[in-house]
């Protein structure tokens, strides 16, 4: 097995890796910027190098500093966690140049992934379902109209190096068409460098349906159940569940079984996650594949007790799987908890915690790094906790998340709680009845104030 990690990352998932690499016997170092320095992942790990200053580009996002801290520390792998380096074809490459194991996809699939037409057409050719639309690129505005006529009002276009909403545009006529065609292509070239655009029929309120897969380095490719995100907004998950209330026995089997072929057609080594656009017909289209370990593994976990870090860490090192499909016992639910404020369009609200108290009992996880007099640092994203719940029916997962949310005390910032307590007595929620529309239509400020 490996001897060092180094976990290129901070946060709560930085000491997620690092429990896991303590169970399996493996050493850790930690990387952490100057603003970081007094954070548990620190604390926790073997050893510790500083890499740079606050800001991401400087530290987390700086290869060289990064490369250099493995070196010094003869690290023989390096865990990149979710976000910064995860999936960063680039990074993945150096490390295979320099003899360190990237626990994570190859260079080449990162890349193929990344470009969402390519990636599209990839798992059309593997006859995985997929959104009808143009064949790759659109050539031009007159493509683009000739497309629309074809598969029918309404349609969305989209950057093909996108992905989180930017550089997508929906089109209900030829004149929102032409406007996107030129308002889209520059939203997307100032943020990717890419301006390339595919176009596809508009799914009308679709849940955000994603299944868990596990492929490795034999070939052998095997799904690990789904998770349900559909309680999104502007692109950034809140909740997720296990399994989907929308899902049958049939609909999973059917989804499981593409998201294998989609593993397949890519050799996929490591764990990765399928997404999938669910109509109300339950027909499913292939959205995207993520080549990380993702924020709402979590869930995933509790139902199929199985640890997915372990696991890739095991098909890292060349451990075969077991290539069992696995279905979900029980049911798990997860919100994440963010130094924002709800009622203030989600604003950042980083800061002192003055005080501190976690929630408890049978059925509750908490995967955090913070504590009672921890400096939230304004520099990065505002997860500070994930709240889990794992009952027997969905039922009372909920209500163990109600219990949960009004033990769970934070003060000094500004954080999702409310929000969550709110939703959770949400009677379209309760009913399971999510789209990825539903937090467009309800009004939660005014329950928040209530
Ligand atoms: C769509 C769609 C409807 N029809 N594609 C949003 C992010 C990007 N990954 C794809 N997205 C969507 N693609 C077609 N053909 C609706 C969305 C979408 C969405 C998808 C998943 C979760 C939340 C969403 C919120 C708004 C729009």
């Amino acid at each position: 097995m490996f001897n060092k990690i180094l976990i290129a990352n901070r946060g709560e998932i930085a000491l997620r890796i690092i429990r896991t690499c303590r169970e399996m016997g493996i050493k850790t170092v930690a990387v952490y910027s100057k603003a970081d320095a007094d954070s548990l992942h620190v604390r926790f790990a073997d050893e510790a190098v500083c890499i740079g200053p606050a800001a991401s580009s400087e530290s987390y996002l700086k290869i060289p500093s990064i490369i250099a801290a493995a070196e010094i520390t003869n690290s023989d792998a390096i865990h990149p966690g979710y976000g910064f380096l995860s999936e960063n074809a680039k990074f993945s490459k150096i490390c295979q140049e320099n003899g360190i194991k990237f626990i994570g996809a190859l260079p080449e699939q990162i890349e193929g992934m990344g470009d969402k037409s390519n990636a599209k057409k990839t798992m059309n050719d593997a006859g995985v379902p997929t959104i009808p639309g143009s064949a790759g690129l659109l050539k031009s505005l007159d493509d683009a109209l000739k497309v629309a006529k074809e598969i029918g009002y309404p349609v969305i276009m989209k950057a093909t190096a996108g992905g989180g909403g930017k550089g997508m545009r929906m089109c209900i006529n030829d004149e929102e068409v032409k406007t996107a065609w030129s308002s889209a292509r520059k939203e997307a070239l100032a943020a990717f460098g890419n301006d390339g655009m595919y176009m596809e029929k508009f799914i009308v309120e679709p849940r955000h349906i994603e299944i868990q897969i596990a492929g490795d380095q034999q070939g052998k490719v095997c799904h690990l159940s789904e998770r349900d995100c559909s309680v999104q907004r502007r692109h950034q998950k809140l909740v997720e569940e296990t399994p989907s209330p929308f899902m049958t026995k049939e609909l999973r089997k059917k989804m499981g079984e593409a998201a294998i072929k989609a593993g397949k057609a890519v050799r996929y080594e490591g764990v990765g996650t399928v997404e999938f656009l669910v109509d109300k017909d339950r027909n499913f289209y292939f959205m995207e594949m993520n080549t990380r370990i993702q924020v709402e593994h979590t869930i995933t976990e509790e139902v199929i007790n199985y640890d997915l870090i372990k696991e890739q860490i095991k098909i890292a090192f060349g451990i075969p799987i077991s290539g069992k499909n696995y279905e979900p016992i029980g049911h798990a639910i997860q919100c994440r908890i963010n130094a924002e404020d709800p009622l203030n369009d989600f604003r950042p609200s980083p800061g002192k915690i003055t005080e501190y108290h976690e929630p408890g009992g049978h059925g509750i996880r908490i995967d955090t790094h913070v504590y009672a007099g921890y400096v939230i640092p304004p520099f990065y994203d505002s997860m500070i906790a994930k709240l889990i719940t794992v009952a027997q029916t969905r039922e009372e997962a909920i209500t163990k998340m109600e219990r949960a949310l009004g033990e769970y005390i934070i003060e000094g910032v500004k954080t999702t709680i409310p929000f969550h307590q709110q939703l959770m007595k949400q009677p379209k929620f309760r009913d399971g009845k999510i789209t990825t529309k539903f937090l467009e239509e309800w009004d939660f400020k005014k329950d928040l104030m209530s």
